[in-house]
């Protein structure tokens, strides 16, 4: 998605070349590709600078020396013109005459770009025929019925509009929890390992795991004496794309893509993760600050600028129960500290090695940050029952994944030896059923093929048995839930099955419905015999489209019923990072219920079964613990839960 503020070519920070790097070179072709179009340039220049933004984004080899040895245009999808943009960006760090397009654009077009459904074109026209050049001249047209009536629009376009306006206001400057965790780690570890911090740690919204990420805020402990030279070796690192603020105790920047450069960690965790992050947060930009403090500060600040603001006020009450006063700088004697304020303030502060020692000064055993949101959390923490969170090693398996038979992209026996890689003991298979279309094009597996995936799905487990792998596949389906709640697939197939997750995917009629009606229809779903796990429960894609309405707590409810009457019926976390949905608020409800919760990643290839870390985060979030999440069972307690 593209950034919803205004555009700037980079400045070069550097006083000999490169100027500009691979990456920022990629990015800014990109933008000008879009520029382009809004413009109504000639296509193939459009086209153009949309293949030179993709040779950069893959080119393995070093750029300065490629320029400097005058062999640009022998990289395929660079032509002469193009070639000598680069090169000048890479050795003097100009632009030729960008400049003058990315002027001459009015920024609220940009914008109105990053309405999902709105590409450059549709932008244009609405220009040119409406003279609409902001969200809010947008937003005033759709109510007023002006758009529906322009060729090649309708009354649907402003409805998805003026959803698409809403979601841009509501995200402004958001990034979804992936991509703020990429940033904040890489960054958190650029700066751990300068000589003489003494400890740096991810803050904020992304150490509390939240969906989206405003910005990112780390903490950073050293000794004053070291603390300037620290923060100049801060600013050289690649990465950086503009420097907003920088003071002795703080330093506000913007971050892209170069950040991102080298993995963080060497787990083979980490390692897939950072793979797959590459092509989802080419084009995000994040905002950083960064709060250096002395070595004994650390732990408030810490704690502090993790928050959530919520969780901070009730600490703070807390202390203030005990003649105390919390803050960023310490924990100290309200009536000593007087007027005071700041460092001054805290200057007979009690000592505390680590943000543990705060919360016991205060009665109580750390809380993981996952759960400082107060929900509960504190007081769940002064009696003593903080739950003991799911850890991704509990996870055995996961019952939500695609191969080549619907929309995939590995085969069967890639996934599952993707799956025994992590050590698992089964892999669920729930490839499309067969309503699924997308643009007219069949995706779901038709009724008559399920034999043929049955079929190998037999001969790889007899293979497994054989060779003495504990492990198992278990053939499901991601079964559509159909407009009024029938599910797909006639009973014999679904009977057939081991396990059915139900999923909404025909969203336009659900969108289109008030919740009650939405939730009769899905509990219909559910009702059914045959019916397991429900899949991605509101369809929501974050900073993409909202859900569809309905009421999550009587679903559950219901679920719940059927629980105790020891039938299974499981909701899934679907841990793709483009919608943790279930969203995480409504786990706590899940577990009190003893509805199960089932981590899945939804994976559409190998690489996609590591979602299953996000999915995990959600459901520590969330208060769960190993026991509530149905894929930490075993392979036989799952054999005879679904009894297949
Ligand atoms: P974000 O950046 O919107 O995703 O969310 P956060 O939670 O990272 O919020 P942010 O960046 O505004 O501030 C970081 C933390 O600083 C926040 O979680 C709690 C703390 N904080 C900020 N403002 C206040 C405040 O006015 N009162 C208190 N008690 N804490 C605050
Ligand atoms: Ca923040
Ligand atoms: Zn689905």
């Amino acid at each position: 998605m593209v950034s919803v503020s205004a555009w700037r070519l980079p400045q070069s920070r550097s006083d000999a070349p490169p100027h500009m790097t691979k990456t920022q070179i990629s990015t800014t072709f990109e933008q000008v590709a879009v520029l382009l179009e809004l413009d109504g340039a000639n296509r193939f220049r459009v086209i153009a600078y949309q293949n030179a933004s993709r040779a950069l984004a893959t080119l393995e080899e070093d750029l300065l020396s490629i320029v400097q040895e005058n062999r640009i245009t022998e990289i395929k999808g660079i032509g002469k013109g193009i070639g000598g943009l680069i090169s000048e960006a890479v050795l003097q760090g100009s632009w030729g005459n960008l400049d003058e397009l990315y002027a001459k654009i009015p920024p609220g077009l940009i914008q109105m770009t990053g309405i999902p459904s709105l590409g450059p074109k549709r932008v244009r026209l609405l220009y040119e025929e409406l003279k609409i050049d902001s969200l809010e001249k947008l937003k005033y047209a759709c109510e007023n019925n002006q758009i529906a009536s322009l060729q090649g629009f309708g009354p649907k376009s402003q409805e998805k509009y003026l959803e698409g306006i809403d979601l841009l206001n509501r995200y402004q400057g958001r990034n979804r929890l992936d991509i703020g965790l990429a940033y904040g780690r890489s960054l958190e570890d650029k700066i751990s390992k300068i000589p003489n911090v003494v400890k740096a740690k991810l803050a904020g919204s992304a150490r509390r795991m939240r969906e989206t990420i405003g910005d990112l805020d780390i903490v950073l402990g050293a000794k004053p004496e070291y603390q300037d030279g620290i923060i100049r070796e801060i600013m050289n690192f690649p990465g950086i794309a503009e420097v907003k603020g920088q003071g002795t105790s703080k330093i506000s920047l913007i971050l892209e893509a170069e950040m991102l450069a080298e993995p963080i960690g060497s787990s083979e965790m980490d390692i897939a993760l950072s793979e797959s992050l590459s092509e989802r947060s080419a084009n995000a930009t994040i905002d950083a600050q960064i709060r250096i403090v002395n070595p004994e500060t650390f732990p408030f600040t810490l704690a502090y600028f993790t928050g959530s603001k919520e969780h901070n006020i009730r600490m703070r009450q807390l202390a203030i129960d005990k003649g105390l006063r919390l803050n960023e700088f310490g924990l100290f004697s309200e009536s000593e500290a007087g007027n005071k304020t700041g460092m001054e303030a805290a200057k007979n502060t009690l000592i505390c090695s680590d943000e543990s020692e705060i919360y016991k000064n205060l009665g109580m055993p750390w809380i993981p940050p996952e759960l400082r949101e107060d929900m509960g959390e504190i007081e769940a923490a002064l009696e003593g029952n903080l739950p003991k969170l799911i850890e991704i090693g509990d996870l055995k398996g996961a019952f939500h994944n695609h191969t080549t038979s619907s929309d995939g992209a590995a085969t069967l026996e890639e996934m599952a030896n993707q799956a025994i890689n992590l050590g698992w003991e089964y892999l669920g298979i729930a490839d499309h059923s067969e309503s699924l279309n997308i643009g007219g094009r069949q995706i779901g597996i038709p009724r008559d093929k399920m034999i043929n995936q049955s079929i190998e799905i037999k001969k790889l487990n007899k293979y497994y048995q054989n060779e003495n792998i504990n492990f198992k596949l278990f053939h499901g389906s991601e079964c559509d839930i159909l407009s009024d709640g029938k599910l797909d697939y006639p009973l014999e197939i679904r009977n057939s099955l081991s396990h059915v997750i139900g999923s909404v995917h025909a969203l336009g009629s659900w969108k289109n419905r008030d919740e009650s009606t939405n939730t009769e229809f899905l509990i219909k779903a559910i009702e059914d015999p045959t019916f397991t796990i429900l899949g991605h429960p509101t369809g929501r894609i974050l900073q993409g489209r909202e859900g569809f309405p309905i009421d999550m707590h009587a679903i559950l409810r219901q679920m719940a019923e059927f629980n105790q009457d020891g039938i299974l019926k499981a909701v899934e976390i679907n841990a793709s990072p483009y919608r943790l949905d279930l969203d995480w608020r409504f786990c706590k409800y899940a577990k009190e219920l003893g509805v199960p919760i089932c981590i899945n990643p939804d994976a559409h290839d190998t690489q996609g079964l590591n979602d299953v870390w996000y999915g995990t985060k959600i459901a520590r979030k969330g208060w769960l613990e190993d026991k509530d999440v149905l894929n930490t069972k075993t392979k036989s307690e799952i054999e005879i839960l679904f009894g297949k």
